[in-house]
């Protein structure tokens, strides 16, 4: 189950307690105050991990805590920091406070850590205490509680180019023909249920761009026809994005109002999406109405088009440049590729 929203508790460990104590020795029997100062409660300590892409640990599991500090004790020690508890994040996850409706965090790099409550400071010992006038204290402080709060989690998936397009035409097909990502692609609508994130690679440049595949949009869909387009929120954050269009009319319906669709379904949704720059990419030309269907497309929308063909391969690798190059252009940054381990 692929979970894009949820809200959790969490509460950071509360400090120590720190600690009343006197030293004493033999030949000693009236030493000074020693009580430690106790510990510092644990962090919550929200971690970016590219490796994770859905919330779904977060929906079952919403309750989350760290660990107390320990209580300070005498000889002067101090109790022992508590343990911080890592929530590890898909990259991409905002989190609001659900009190205030405020974005308090966003979760962008792996690796990245972000202190989401603190715990609180660890009590003072009676050595604290110790003054000209007061030389036995028999005062210690309480820890301070640790923060804690309710957020909402929402992951916005980011990729540098989102596939926009009605269901079947191909945007599975291509995400798997031009990266390694395996989302099922089948000849009737809806195959895909959920975002899925494909990594395109340049092993000449060695670098990489995330392709964002999202179910298919229909006319309606801001309406809450087909799966909706709640979804989007997955390509908010593209640089790019590419509105692939079954130029064949496989299910009858004519490709030039196909593409005049998805750009009210998207205004619809965010009229920023409209603003960003696209790509416009025929797919299924090795069938033989896609050419007749694209003269007659490219007579209605004055626009660049590319054509494909996810069945051959035709047009793929000229397709895959042209990302780059396009992303590059409206200022998106390809990842660098990993390098073999030699
Ligand atoms: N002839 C031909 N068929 C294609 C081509 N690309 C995809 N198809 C077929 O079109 C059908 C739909 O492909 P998908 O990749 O599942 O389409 P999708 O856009 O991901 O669809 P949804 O997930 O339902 O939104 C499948 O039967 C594919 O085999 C192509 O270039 N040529
Ligand atoms: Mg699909």
């Amino acid at each position: 189950m692929f979970i894009d929203e949820c809200v959790i508790k969490v509460k950071a460990g509360d400090g120590g307690r720190g600690c009343v104590s006197f030293r004493r020795e033999k030949y000693e029997p009236w030493g000074g105050p020693n009580g430690g100062d106790g510990g510092k409660g644990g962090d919550i300590i929200l971690l970016g991990d590219d490796d994770t892409n859905n919330l779904i640990d977060y929906k079952y599991k919403p309750h989350w805590k760290a660990d107390r500090g320990e209580n300070g004790s005498g000889k002067d020690q101090h109790g022992h920091v508590g343990k911080s508890t890592y929530l590890k994040m898909p990259l991409g996850t905002i989190v609001i406070d659900e009190e205030t409706g405020e974005v308090v965090a966003e979760v962008t790099e792996d690796r990245q850590e972000i202190v989401l409550c603190a715990g609180g400071t660890g009590g003072w010992g009676n050595l604290h205490f110790k003054s000209s006038t007061n030389r036995a204290p028999k005062r210690a402080n309480d820890g301070l509680p640790g923060a804690s709060g309710t957020y909402r989690l929402v992951l916005k998936s980011i990729a540098d180019i989102g596939l926009v397009g009605f269901p079947n035409a191909g945007k599975s097909s291509l995400t798997r023909a031009i990266t390694k990502a395996r989302p099922k692609a089948a000849a009737y609508p809806f195959t895909t249920l959920h975002p899925q994130i494909g990594v395109i690679d340049y092993p000449e440049t060695y670098d990489r761009l995330l392709l964002a595949d999202v179910p298919g949009l229909i006319a309606g869909a801001s309406e809450n026809r087909g799966l909706g387009h709640r979804f989007l929120r997955h390509i908010e954050r593209c640089t790019l994005l590419m509105f692939l269009i079954d130029m064949a009319g496989t299910d009858e319906r004519d490709p030039r109002d196909d593409f005049a669709t998805l750009l009210e379904e998207l205004g619809a949704y965010d009229p920023a999406l409209l603003e960003k720059p696209r790509l416009v990419v025929a797919n299924k030309v090795d069938l033989p109405e896609a050419k007749a269907n694209l003269t007659k497309f490219k007579r209605r929308h004055k626009v660049d088009i590319l054509t494909i063909s996810c069945l051959t391969g035709e047009g793929l690798p000229e397709l895959c440049q042209q990302l780059r190059k396009r992303v590059i252009k409206h200022g998106g940054k390809p990842r660098v590729m990993p390098r073999p381990r030699s």
